[in-house]
């Protein structure tokens, strides 16, 4: 899974969808702090809001693949500049939560979104669990993962169940 760090006001649904993603409980937990070491990085709302604070996302982002901007579709009004996504080097997509909220406006937020410069918009809610899979499946990694234990096999394989082939590995 590529690591994707996620940007929004407080309130917005963050730590909801990073349950949703993840597959947990949903409970609510105020971000206290960002969680960096995780493969979704998550941050107090704070970050987003405080322009002392900002300049930190800025190294959460260089920590990250992808950066999800995050919009309620409950919201009247959006925090970011237009064009801001431009301002990361790192592929920049907009995720719009609570679509399920009984005064949701998913397109105004996901025009706002637009306007930010993301061109991949996602529709989600953390509550029915509408959206996540898409996000699940842009976050794979297209190619094949290399984990120490698939590499440990091979080479267990390739060098003592059988004689290496001294010509495949161009030594004869
Ligand atoms: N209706 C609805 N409410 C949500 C959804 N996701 C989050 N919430 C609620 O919005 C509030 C803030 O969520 P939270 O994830 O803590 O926001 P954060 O500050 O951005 O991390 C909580 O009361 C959540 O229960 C959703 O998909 N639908
Ligand atoms: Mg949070």
């Amino acid at each position: 899974m590529r690591r994707m760090v996620l940007i929004g006001r407080s309130e917005c649904g963050k730590t909801t969808l990073k349950q949703a993603l993840r597959g947990e409980k949903i409970t609510y937990h105020k971000t206290q702090y960002v969680s960096q070491y995780d493969c979704l990085i998550d941050m107090p709302g704070e970050y987003a809001e405080n322009i002392d604070l900002a300049h930190a996302i800025a190294l959460y982002i260089a920590e990250a693949d992808v950066v999800g901007i995050v919009l309620s579709a409950t919201e009247p009004y959006s925090l970011y500049p237009p064009n801001v996504a431009s301002v990361s080097n790192r592929e920049t997509i907009g995720i719009v939560t609570k679509i399920d909220h009984w005064c949701a406006d998913p397109e105004q937020a996901a025009e706002w979104l637009r306007l930010t410069g993301c061109e991949h918009i996602f529709f989600t809610s953390s509550y029915t669990g509408e959206g996540i899979e898409e996000i699940h499946d842009f976050l794979k990694e297209e190619h094949e993962i290399c984990t120490v234990d698939v590499v440990s096999s091979r080479i267990q394989d390739e060098t003592f169940d059988k004689p290496a082939d001294l010509k495949e590995y161009h030594l004869l």
